[in-house]
């Protein structure tokens, strides 16, 4: 019976799953590499998308921000384009399966697997006192998704190992206890994936170093702020406005990227259009533009969202209720094929 539940190509639709941290300010990069994905596909696809407040905690956040920022995110994530009838949109500390979930495969997690993921590696660098839950972040990660047998999680480059992870824990699970997990693809976007950042394009644009100022794109930035940076952005000394894996034009390749990623064109008609373009100024003032037109009226409707609280929180509201009506039956699922006892009238 259960078998059913599991082979994701059972489903008239492929169920998807994301999730997006609360910790700083959404920048380009998430948008480009993420968000503006699981928007164009929402209408194809049963979509749960989460904003992973529990994974913010394995860095230390200041609890006042955060929830101030958990809220902010969801508007945007709405502002951006997801409807609330097509999706799931969630807070995870609001659905305790994934919590539980995640004690569950740690204890099917080989300690080494977690040791090799190298964002732990680099984070943990960054930080004076490690925490486990940041050593632990991959297995919560994997909870998330498995608990919702999904089928496709769109991510940018960097959560692809992670996504492997959840792929390995899967199969493992499946292996000791039987067949109660769909094996998940992660999906990676082919322009976008990895925008860089615009004072340092050897780097990824990250929150981690949105205090630097130029380095990233805000969502939430003024016109004239995004201009500015954009504007700012570290070029080589040429002027060849063409696509390029060379690492001394990284700049021109990103800013390029960005226009491609934003406007959808092909790499060929981007090229075209800075045919007769006179120089890496002419190349950043057109992306300023098409960035602007394209984030300007997603923080005109984040506004409308932020100035209507009570509404933010009963889309978040049902949000979980639906989320925890997926989850809490595959929790228990897993419990008893491990072994646990569930309580009675969970059909197990
Ligand atoms: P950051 O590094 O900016 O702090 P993050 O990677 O820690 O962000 P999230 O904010 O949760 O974490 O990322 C949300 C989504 O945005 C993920 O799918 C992630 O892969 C994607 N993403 C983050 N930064 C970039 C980037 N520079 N380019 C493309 N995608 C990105
Ligand atoms: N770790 C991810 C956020 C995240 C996620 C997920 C993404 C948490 N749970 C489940 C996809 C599926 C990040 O930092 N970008």
């Amino acid at each position: 019976m259960a078998e059913q539940v599991k082979s994701g190509s059972q489903r008239s639709r492929k169920r998807v799953f994301s999730g997006i941290q609360p910790s700083g300010d959404m920048h380009l990069g998430n948008y480009l590499g993420a968000v503006k994905g699981w928007v164009q596909r929402q209408h194809e696809r049963e979509n749960f998308f989460c904003i992973v407040d529990l994974h913010a905690i394995t860095v230390p956040q200041k609890p006042d921000e955060l929830r101030e920022q958990t809220r902010s995110l969801a508007a945007m994530l709405f502002a951006a384009g997801l409807d609330p009838k097509l999706c799931t949109l969630f807070v995870q500390g609001h659905v305790a399966a994934h919590s539980e979930g995640a004690w569950l495969l740690n204890c099917v997690t080989p300690l080494g697997w977690l040791e090799r993921m190298t964002q732990y590696k680099d984070k943990s660098a960054k930080q004076e006192s490690v925490s486990t839950g940041l050593l632990d972040y991959p297995v919560l990660m994997a909870a998330d998704i498995l608990l919702y047998d999904a089928d496709e999680v769109p991510v940018g480059e960097d959560q692809k190992q992670h996504v492997e992870l959840a792929r390995d824990i899967a199969q493992r699970f499946n292996h000791l206890y039987g067949e109660t997990f769909v094996v998940p693809e992660p999906v990676i976007p082919d322009t976008g994936a990895r925008v860089m950042g615009l004072d340092n394009p050897t780097v990824k644009m990250s929150k981690t170093f949105a205090h630097i100022r130029g380095h990233v794109v805000r969502m939430l930035d003024e016109p004239k702020e995004m201009e500015r940076s954009i504007m700012r952005a570290v070029t080589d000394s040429g002027k060849e406005i063409r696509f390029s894996n060379d690492p001394e034009r990284a700049g021109v390749n990103n800013l390029l990227g960005i226009y491609k990623a934003v406007t959808g064109k092909s790499k060929q008609e981007c090229e075209n259009d800075f045919a007769d373009a006179r120089g890496y100024g002419d190349l950043k003032k057109r992306v300023a533009e098409v960035v602007v037109a394209e984030l300007t009226p997603i923080r005109e409707r984040y506004d409308e969202l932020m100035a209507d609280p009570a509404e933010l929180d009963r889309l978040l509201a049902i949000g979980a209720e639906q989320a925890a009506a997926v989850s809490a039956p595959k929790l228990n699922e897993i419990k008893h094929k491990m072994g646990l006892t569930v309580p009675t009238g969970s059909g197990l």
